[in-house]
């Protein structure tokens, strides 16, 4: 169904130039809801529920495309059972519906990226009452409702490394702002209120002067972009911390007055990124490998509805080709670290 070649945890660098993810079969189409399916081909030589379903903020998504497509890859690996649903557009509540229509189905588990910490928690209280298993990953509920969140690196390293690339890009003084996804997501969210330690503690010279949000929409991430530029002619930079609004905001500078004038930088793809980086509107980005966090969350997925691991601390698990994991404080498993792209390494992935 696909082929992936990624990165071992703690070793995205090392396996740079081998790195090609072909990512096939497992998209959605954009725009509206929409499910896909594909059935492992070996047999999981249990009786356990391996029907697992991934739901994504929001369908159309290229770093969303690319997480579940590892999801997928893992489950068939497994013998499992995929599918995939997700709303539209990535609103606070839009993911109940689905996690309903989930619970009375009957799946084994949902893999759900959450738009908001609290809205879909009785939701998913519920799926767990009726025997799911709930794992969140890539931007997590509060913890009493899912039994494991998979992080794709600490919030404090997204947060640093972001930090960094702007003070280096712009000569760490002068006026930045932040261009968000949803105004209610966890992971951004919590990035944020991190990056606004760090740039007080450790650059005085810069200024945060707006965070405004683009909601995961790349119209509407373009649109606010020309208006940060309109409103704060001195900004000397802007992070997106989202891979929507990276490549919309890039976009945008591209073909105007600022390119090379306004730094761009935040979480990017490689691949929704790459001309903006070879065209000098960006000098560099961050980011993890999303197919391994969706193969990872496939894995533990598995291992809860096996009863292998029941999400708490010290619980460990094998995740093919990524090797053992083990769960930490809060249900927590951690992927990996961040990693930097820039003109020099670019060329060296293709998702
Ligand atoms: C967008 C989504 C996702 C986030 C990435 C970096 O694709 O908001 O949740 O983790 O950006």
């Amino acid at each position: 169904m696909m082929s992936s070649r990624t990165f071992r945890k703690g070793s995205f660098a090392a396996l740079a130039m081998t790195a090609a993810l072909v990512v096939s079969g497992c998209s959605s189409d954009s725009g509206s809801e929409s499910t896909s399916s594909a059935t492992g081909g070996a047999e999981g030589g249990s009786d356990a529920n391996l029907a697992i379903t991934f739901l994504p903020k929001n369908l159309g998504n290229a770093y969303f495309d690319t997480s579940n497509a590892g999801g997928a890859e893992a489950i068939e690996e497994f013998g499992g059972t995929y599918a995939e649903v997700g709303p539209a557009e990535a609103a606070p509540d839009a993911q109940v519906s689905y996690i309903n229509t989930l619970t009375q189905q009957g799946v084994g588990a949902i893999a759900v990226s959450a738009n908001d910490p609290e809205a879909i928690c009785d939701a998913l209280n519920e799926a767990r009452d009726n025997d799911v298993k709930v794992v969140t990953f890539d931007s997590d509920t509060n913890t009493d409702c899912r039994d494991v969140f998979i992080n794709q690196a600490t919030s404090e390293g997204i947060a640093q490394v972001q930090v960094d690339l702007i003070a280096e890009q712009i000569g760490d003084e002068g006026q930045i702002a932040i261009l968000s996804a949803t105004a209610n997501a966890t992971n951004q969210n919590a990035w944020i209120e991190l990056m606004e330690g760090i740039l007080a503690e450790e650059h005085p010279n810069i200024e945060l002067v707006d965070v405004v949000y683009g909601d995961d929409d790349d119209q509407t991430s373009f649109d606010k972009t020309a208006a940060l530029l309109q409103t704060y002619p001195d900004l000397k930079g802007i992070v997106s911390p989202t891979t929507v609004g990276i490549a919309a905001a890039a976009r945008y500078l591209s073909t105007s007055e600022y390119q090379g004038e306004v730094a761009i930088t935040g979480l990017g793809t490689p691949n929704q990124m790459r001309s903006y980086i070879e065209d000098g509107t960006s000098a560099g980005f961050a980011l993890w490998n999303p197919a391994d966090l969706g193969y990872l969350a496939a894995y533990a997925s598995k291992a809860l509805i096996e009863g292998e691991i029941t999400g708490a601390e010290g619980d460990t698990f094998e995740a093919g080709k990524l090797g053992e994991y083990t769960v930490e404080a809060d249900g927590v498993v951690l992927l990996g670290d961040p990693y930097v792209f820039d003109a020099d390494n670019i060329g060296d992935f293709d998702f």
